[in-house]
């Protein structure tokens, strides 16, 4: 294929449905590249003969990290922390899960590049978190090389905080600083994602977008494209769990950043050590093949981000999406 537009995935670009046509895709990833395209999300079964087994020992091997009773049907279940960021570090089932190949392969033949996974997160309920698209908190360079991979670990109903999207979102364009008249890169910020939220409202208000939810069964898993806005329903019963596991991905050749604490415009990028789950190797940030150090630092930037209460705060401020 002559792609005149190689820095957009394929998946993105305008003549997808063109392209799409000379990937060699079966049906179904037929329809899953098309639902991506039109809507920026797709639906798929998680294609694990072992899912189920995964799914309990997962549960089994969390459970005891949250500051909950799951064993009381009465108890709340939405108190303490309601996240476990990085847990295929230790747990092989969560690593075997984010580096599914079948997973791994789809996704490279969508974007056109190889795509391996970088983070998870595992959620025993509800996130109840903020439409939001997660390019705010890693994205790439050229942008939207990243993509969501969620997946239903029970059944999750309507009253569970379920999943939410506003289809179409993903064509928006990526709201950054400088679209909001403001300063991230070594700045201190509150909320990495919060600032953003009166543009991405408009956004919403300005295309008459609709809210969609996703009430999954287990084993259902969604891709959603990097500028989706999305988010977690606020959950009316704090009684039901709601497991699920996400994983981020990005693509090769890129260079993987923070926008939130960059400022694209004068350069500085608050560049990501990022390190793919699927072989444990490094993946250097590239711009077209070609290895892409920081800028040079002033020597007030140096000092000033070698602050150590400067430091302690920045890591305090979630960019976990
Ligand atoms: O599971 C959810 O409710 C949303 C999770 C999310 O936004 C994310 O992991 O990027
Ligand atoms: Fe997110």
């Amino acid at each position: 294929m002559n792609n005149p537009l190689p820095g957009v995935p394929l998946i993105e670009l305008p003549m997808f449905p063109t392209v799409a046509s000379t990937l060699g895709l079966d049906d179904n990833e037929a329809r899953i590249a098309h639902d991506l395209f039109a809507r920026g999300f797709a639906v798929f079964d998680f294609p694990d003969d072992q899912l189920d087994a995964r799914i309990e020992r997962i549960k089994q091997r969390l459970t005891p990290q949250f500051a909950v009773d799951f064993a009381d049907p009465a108890s709340n279940k939405t108190v303490g922390e309601r996240r476990i960021q990085d847990a295929w570090q230790q747990d092989e089932d969560v690593r075997a899960i984010a580096a599914n190949g079948q997973v791994l392969a789809l996704l490279g033949k969508l974007y056109g590049r190889p795509a391996f996974p970088f983070q998870t997160l595992n959620f025993p309920v509800g996130t109840q978190q903020d439409a939001h698209s997660d390019s705010v908190h890693f994205s790439s360079l050229p942008e939207r090389f990243m993509c969501g991979v969620w997946l239903a670990m029970e059944d999750i109903s309507a009253d569970a905080g379920p999943l939410f999207y506003y289809p179409g979102s993903h064509r928006w364009p990526v709201v950054t600083n400088a679209m909001i008249g403001r300063r991230g890169y070594d700045s201190v910020l509150s909320s990495a994602q919060d600032p953003f939220a009166p543009a991405w409202n408009a956004l919403c208000q300005a295309y008459g977008a609709e809210k969609e939810i996703f009430l999954a069964r287990k084993g259902q898993a969604l891709i959603w494209c990097a500028n989706l806005l999305h988010g977690g329903s606020v959950q009316t019963d704090p009684r039901l769990t709601r497991w699920s596991q996400v994983t981020h991905y990005y693509f090769e050749d890129c260079v993987y950043y923070t926008p939130a604490f960059s400022d694209e415009v004068i350069g500085q990028l608050q560049l990501r050590s990022i390190r793919a789950i699927s072989d444990g190797k490094p993946r250097p940030n590239l711009y077209l093949g070609e290895e892409v150090r920081p800028v040079q630092q002033t020597a007030t930037d140096a000092r000033r981000s070698r602050s150590p209460l400067r430091r302690l705060l920045k890591r305090m401020i979630s960019t976990r999406a």
